[in-house]
């Protein structure tokens, strides 16, 4: 027997700072699920890698964002990415994480040997700081104007309006995005990968690749083009691992360096020593699927440190994915516009295939493309419930009429029938290993699409009474191409194929098993159902104005007001008072009219608040009130300060209030 051919599989290992969503799924989860379920079902040897990334500053911003420890929010994200993905039936051999101590070990020699090799050049230089957060600004803590499309928010490493990958020193009116300060410069030393002396070995690696997907291939050859630089391969942050030599106190691998490491971490937590017969084997096929902003770390950088650091194979292919767009839009996490996979599993339970088939029929491969509620509704009901499930159904049906629900008895003669399936299944073989996946669908509906021919054109409900012969044949027949149909969609559509193996009442078969003859005359098969249900319009529409809801209420977030000078705010004077009287404005279903005692005197306020807060409610709280807002009548008193409100974007008001019983007159700054 020939030995298995190997393959180590890799999926993006995703910023554990966010939940999941159908992008994600487009970009690389559902093409490398796809990819692998084929490989396993040809019998070959498949390790499946993915996990968290779950260092950098992605992370580090969301953890600030939201007052938490880095590590909290890598926990959480950690554990509800990998709950969906197996909700969703994404079959990783091993979802780990870069926070894990194996992979500090391994990130952390990787980076010591290419050091003891004189690989990186020490430099000392001036980088952008932020005096007030004590912070160098790399990556995505410094935003500015990007030098080539003038787009004013492009971070530090990239534009996301473009694509170009930047340093911070190419942005033009860089502002720190902690603080939005101007940054300062301030020397600091950090270790840098010579790109520029390797691009030789990249283009070497990168000769023979004119079988990669175009749009991955032109983008490393206008990398080479411009002409590599050094870029450095450390950062001053407190998290990530900790660089391993001498005088590097305060600094970390930079993320796109142990990112990938990671992948390797992953194959030693999963198989142990044996790890180097699929790293260190030039026979093993490594493929990395990715979304397009991931191709040069993929195609340049990460081969760059594989062979630097020796012995390591390189990436076989690496078939990268544009993006999908969401109803005509960019899809945008801070915007609250995506469609979020743990909330399609919540709203649409069991139908992870509807999603899976509307995804994989819209993938991203050659330019970026739309996922629409509308296509998603259509797609299910024309495609799905039309020509695929109504095929199994009426095989069964009929089968069910005529043979009582047993396989009838045949010649087995099918040849014509099954030659045509076969040249569909060689053509899905092509597909898949040309990482053509959309295509590959379309060629297993055609499957589908072919026995619904073949029973429309044999007509067996007319002809039972005069031609029983004829009839067992053709439903014999048809009852082969449903197996083989669970047997051809497996890869694109498990839950799929699992059903029909379950409805035909036998195990599930692998790729091997295709043949004119799976299941024998006599078996007994089970109750016909409907594989598929329409979804109506109520639904789609549910989904439509939730997605809009949400950007709403996003969108009408007051954005942040001009960056003012300390001494700007010291002018203000807020003080704890009490309220010790309080009454309606007469004539006025906005204004209370309040005597607060501010510690310093009492006097008379009125507030815009009677909506809210009755003259009862608000009577003997604490509050807090600007006392030098010059005064102002109102109503035809005179208001002398202003109490303090939050107010959101539904115009609904929420008094600000000590968490103590402070006294009165203290100072709020
Ligand atoms: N974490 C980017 C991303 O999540 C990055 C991928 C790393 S792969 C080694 O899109
Ligand atoms: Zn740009």
């Amino acid at each position: 027997m020939s030995k298995r051919k190997k393959h180590l599989v890799t999926s993006a290992l995703i910023y554990a700072n966010g939940p999941i969503h159908i992008g994600h799924l487009a970009g690389c989860y559902i093409p490398s699920d796809i990819y692998v379920r084929y490989l396993r079902s040809i019998g070959d040897d498949v390790k499946f890698i993915s996990g968290t990334d779950e260092h950098g500053v992605p992370i580090t911003i969301k953890a600030r964002n939201e007052k938490k420890k880095p590590k909290e929010v890598v926990d959480y994200y950690y554990s509800q990415i990998k709950k969906d993905f197996e909700e969703f039936g994404i079959s990783f051999d091993i979802f780990s994480r870069t926070s894990n101590e194996l992979h500090h070990k391994t990130s952390s020699e990787f980076f010591k040997e290419l050091h003891n090799n004189s690989v990186f050049v020490e430099k000392e230089s001036s980088q952008y700081y932020d005096e007030a957060e004590n912070q160098f600004l790399s990556d995505r803590y410094i935003k500015g104007e990007c030098p080539s499309c003038s787009y004013e928010a492009a971070y530090g490493d990239q534009c996301e309006k473009c694509g170009s990958s930047l340093s911070p020193s190419d942005l033009k009116n860089p502002v720190s995005t902690l603080s939005n300060n101007k940054p300062i410069m301030k020397k600091t030393k950090n270790w840098y990968l010579p790109m520029d002396k390797l691009q030789g070995k990249i283009e070497n690696y990168l000769e023979d690749k004119s079988n990669w997907k175009s749009n991955v291939i032109g983008q490393c050859n206008s990398w080479l083009k411009e002409g590599l630089k050094p870029r450095a391969m450390t950062r001053d942050l407190d998290w990530g691992v900790k660089v391993p030599v001498e005088n590097a106190e305060g600094k970390v691998l930079y993320v796109w360096f142990d990112a990938p490491i990671g992948y390797i971490t992953a194959t030693k937590e999963l198989i142990g020593d044996n790890w180097e017969d699929y790293w260190k084997d030039k026979d093993t096929n490594l493929v990395h699927f990715i979304g397009k902003d991931n191709i040069v770390f993929h195609c340049i950088i990460f081969p760059m440190m594989l062979i630097e650091h020796g012995e390591f194979i390189l990436p076989k292919n690496v078939p990268a994915n544009e993006f999908m767009n969401l109803e005509g839009e960019k899809i945008s996490t801070s915007r609250n516009w995506a469609v979020w996979l743990n909330e399609y599993l919540n709203d649409f339970p069991g139908m992870q295939d509807e999603l899976r088939y509307c995804l994989i029929t819209n993938l991203p491969e050659s330019k970026d493309s739309d996922f629409t509620w509308r296509d998603f509704q259509a797609k299910n009901n024309n495609e799905l419930v039309s020509i695929v499930g109504n095929y199994v159904n009426r095989v069964f049906v009929l089968t069910e009429k005529f043979f009582n629900r047993k396989v009838p008895i045949s010649s087995g003669k099918n040849e014509t029938l099954i030659k045509e399936l076969g040249s569909l299944k060689i053509s899905i073989e092509n597909s898949v290993s040309n990482f053509k996946f959309r295509e590959a669908m379309s060629y297993v509906i055609d499957v589908a699409r072919l026995g619904n021919k073949y029973l429309t054109d044999n007509e067996p409900w007319k002809k039972y009474k005069d031609n029983p012969k004829f009839v067992s044949e053709v439903i014999y027949n048809s009852i082969q191409v449903v197996a083989n149909l669970a047997i051809l969609c497996h890869p694109f559509l498990p839950h799929t194929s699992n059903k029909i193996f379950e409805l035909l009442n036998i195990k599930r078969l692998d790729w091997k098993s295709f043949s004119g003859n799976i299941v024998s005359s006599g078996h007994e098969i089970n109750d016909s159902t409907h594989i598929f249900s329409r979804i109506e319009d109520s639904v789609i529409d549910n989904q439509i104005e939730k997605l809009n809801k949400s950007k709403q209420k996003n969108d009408n977030i007051m954005p942040q007001k001009k960056v003012i000078e300390f001494d700007d705010f010291s002018k203000v004077d807020i003080r704890i008072g009490t309220v010790i009287e309080a009454e309606k404005v007469p004539k006025s279903n906005k204004l209370l009219k309040l005597k607060v005692n501010t510690g310093i005197d009492e006097r008379i306020i009125l507030s815009g608040i009677s909506k809210f807060y009755s003259p009862e409610q608000i009577m003997n709280k604490k509050v807090m009130v600007l006392i030098n807002l010059k005064a102002r009548k109102m109503m035809g008193y005179e208001s002398e300060g202003m109490l303090l409100l939050a107010e959101d974007s539904d115009g609904n008001l929420s008094l600000m209030q000590p968490d103590s019983n402070i006294t009165d007159g203290s100072i709020v700054a």
